[in-house]
């Protein structure tokens, strides 16, 4: 296990030198867990071409994953000998984030769609290891270009193999309503029509969107949903008349800028209409959170603003739901439990985080100059913005969560916003997020004693081979490959 090459780099790793286990055509996996079971037979069968039953008790098992009483939350420890391999934890996510360590640690060819020549070892050795940060998030805008299920689908699959738990999606801004509320079906008829540069947009149904949100929970990945309040809303505002202030609709918006739509705040349907989707939104997440966005409302008074949070947060609180918000939301009155992203990228202390921080709220961190995975890499990359600066590989990772913000600070994690004013594509995804978004998972899960550039540079590399094999895009960024 000496050069391992797992990211996010385990918080403990005891090498066993000269021990190698070697999976047999004949293995038996036994599991606790029949999902972990399966999800693991199901990542090594095509590469492998081994039958590789799953079974609930087997004598001598080739992999064992085992629920025990004691660990971390989402913790696991892995130990191979030459003989076998066992997983333990005591919830199904650190066994489901033993086995992705587990396939890191096989050859990389693992990852391919076809048999391919073994043999499938695996370094000896004892893991031990439990994320950093509870919270570990990216999020896809969905509305500047839609993207359709499938697409999520394989998002949510690349960021689970790198231990991120949250997937946020803006599914509301100017250009595009992205989730059909049956009590307002226009929002996706007409809301949902296009996106930015003309294009046709779409819309997913409530059906599409529990598909993401189940896909993602056997992934252990738990679904944000944004509705952008009350600015960002253009795409209401144009599918809804009345939403407006002089109850005329705007026509759709296919450019890129931001800042200039609000919901009307003084009007009772606003507050109807917010009810209902929220209520709507909420019936469909499993998860804690409702993001209400709340950045950039240049056009509502501060006056409105703070009227209006407080009236549509304790509507979050009522549905069970935790709320979330960009820091703009800071000197809104907090609702319990609330988050505040942190999207800052400027030296100088932001009053609205302060404000955050001093009413007790716990802080999410997307500071836009480390993981705003929409940033350009250089000068020279072919989409992305540059506005908080270029992002290389190596400024998304060295950093420390711990430093950025005043010691009172409560933080709950990191996130990785792929915002899409420049992405139309799955490969102008692939090339923003690889390598960046592995980069800031490390920097979300693993012990900051543990981290280090020049390690880390050399461990990224070898996942290069794997996204090819996947099919997976990424930027060859010259400090890494
Ligand atoms: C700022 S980050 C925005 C988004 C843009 C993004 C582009 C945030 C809360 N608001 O509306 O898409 O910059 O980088």
């Amino acid at each position: 296990m000496n050069d391992i090459t797992v990211v996010p780099v385990p918080a403990r790793v005891e090498p066993a030198s000269g021990v190698t286990f070697v999976l047999p055509a004949d293995g038996v996996i036994r599991s606790d867990s029949a999902s972990a079971g399966a999800f693991l037979a199901g990542a090594l069968r095509p590469a492998t071409g081994f039958a590789l039953p799953v079974v609930a008790d087997h004598p001598a098992p080739a992999i064992e994953l085992r629920l025990v009483a004691t660990g971390a939350d989402e913790g696991y420890e892995l130990d191979v000998d030459a003989g076998s391999v066992v997983v333990r934890a005591r919830t199904a996510a650190g066994l489901f984030y033993g086995v992705q360590t587990l396939l890191q640690l096989l050859p990389s060819s693992v990852d391919a769609t076809t048999v391919q020549d073994g043999p499938w070892t695996v370094p000896g050795g004892r893991i031990r290891d439990e994320p950093r940060f509870a919270y570990r998030g990216a999020m896809l805008d969905v509305s500047r270009h839609f993207f359709g299920p499938d697409v999520v689908l394989r998002f949510v699959d690349e960021l689970s193999r790198y231990k991120i738990n949250f997937l946020h999606l803006h599914l509301s801004d100017d250009q595009g309503w992205r989730i059909a509320i049956e009590s307002w079906p226009e929002l996706a008829r007409s809301g949902g029509a296009t996106q930015v540069g003309g294009g046709a947009g779409g819309c997913f149904s409530q059906a599409e969107y529990a598909r993401i949100v189940a896909h993602a929970a056997e992934r252990h990945v738990t679904i944000v949903p944004e509705i952008d309040l009350p600015g960002h809303t253009n795409a209401a505002l144009h599918a809804y008349p009345q939403l407006n202030a002089d109850g005329t609709a705007p026509p759709a918006y296919t450019g890129v800028d931001v800042g200039f739509s609000t919901l009307a705040v003084g009007r009772e349907a606003t507050y109807t209409f917010v009810q209902d989707v929220l209520r709507e939104v909420a019936a469909l997440t499993p998860g804690p959170y409702l993001h209400i966005g709340g950045d950039e409302a240049q056009s509502t008074s501060t006056e409105d603003y703070l009227a209006f949070m407080d009236r549509v947060q304790p509507m979050v609180t009522a549905l069970g739901k935790t709320v979330v918000g960009w820091h703009q939301i800071g000197p809104a009155r907090r609702e319990p439990g609330r988050i505040a992203q942190y999207w800052g990228h400027k030296p100088e202390p932001d009053e609205d985080l302060l404000a955050a921080i001093a009413q007790g709220d716990r802080i999410l961190l997307s500071p836009a100059d480390r993981v705003y995975l929409d940033m350009k890499y250089t000068v020279d990359s072919p989409i992305g913005l540059d506005w908080a600066g270029h992002i290389t590989t190596r400024t998304a990772y060295d950093w420390d969560p711990a430093a950025l913000l005043p010691g009172d600070a409560d933080v709950a994690g990191v996130e990785a916003p792929l915002w899409t004013e420049t992405v139309a594509t799955v490969d102008g995804i692939d090339l923003l997020t690889f390598p960046r978004l592995p980069a800031i998972a490390e920097v979300a899960w693993s012990p900051q004693a543990a981290r280090d550039w020049a390690a880390f540079r050399v461990r990224l590399a070898a996942h290069g081979p794997r996204w090819t094999l996947r099919g997976v895009g990424f930027h060859p960024d010259p400090e890494v490959f």
